[in-house]
């Protein structure tokens, strides 16, 4: 198992549209575990692989809500089957977005057949926040940001945003200071 690294917008690679898996074998179980252990570290209730740079279609998903507790789920070649009509908005947040939430109206509730990391062909009828999730993961796939289905002139003003954090950032490192994540992990920055 291994942390991957998350890319963030604006970047290339989370435009792409991904590739289908064309069997589930050894190395796509091992981007899927890879990706599990690097959704939990973040933390995060989904990840799709174009966000660590590998554009394939697959997603990893866990859901720890009373409503829905379905352990991990392991996704190759996810497709929606079936949408409801009626929408619902959910305030989103992606890894690949850090500190920016917006609301955004998807299907309440969809029908997602995949294959599982088993390579064997599962369909799962997901509603509440597993119904939204998969579905941002799903659009992952296909080269689209949560911030893509939000006005240009609030998408804009967030990917100015995180283009100045990440060169402050980058500045920080240069000059040898450590992350603000790495800060947090130190016992002698806990409170
Ligand atoms: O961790 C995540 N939380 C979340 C909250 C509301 C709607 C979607 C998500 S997915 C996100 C992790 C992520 O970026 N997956 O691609
Ligand atoms: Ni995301």
């Amino acid at each position: 198992m291994a942390l991957l690294p998350i890319l963030t917008a604006p970047d290339p690679r989370l435009k792409k549209k991904s590739l289908p898996v064309e069997t589930v074998d050894a190395d796509v179980r091992q981007l899927m575990d890879d990706m599990l252990e690097t959704m939990y570290d973040a933390p995060g209730i989904g990840l799709a692989a174009p966000q660590v740079g590998a554009l394939k279609r697959v997603i990893v998903l866990d859901i720890d809500r009373e409503e829905t507790k379905t352990g991990p789920l392991f996704m190759a070649n996810p497709e929606i089957v079936e949408a409801s009509d009626d929408d619902v908005i959910y305030e989103e947040g992606c890894l690949s977005v850090p500190d920016h939430y917006s609301d955004v109206a998807r299907p309440e509730n969809v029908r997602v057949r995949y294959l599982d990391r088993d390579g064997k062909q599962q369909e799962l009828a997901c509603e509440g926040l597993l119904a939204t999730c998969v579905q941002h993961e799903i659009d992952h796939l296909d080269g689209v940001l949560f911030i893509d289905h939000i006005s240009s002139l609030k998408r804009n003003m967030i990917l100015r945003k995180l283009l100045k954090a990440r060169k402050e950032k980058e500045r920080d490192e240069a000059e040898g200071k450590p992350s603000a994540k790495d800060q947090a992990k130190d016992p002698e920055h806990a409170l």
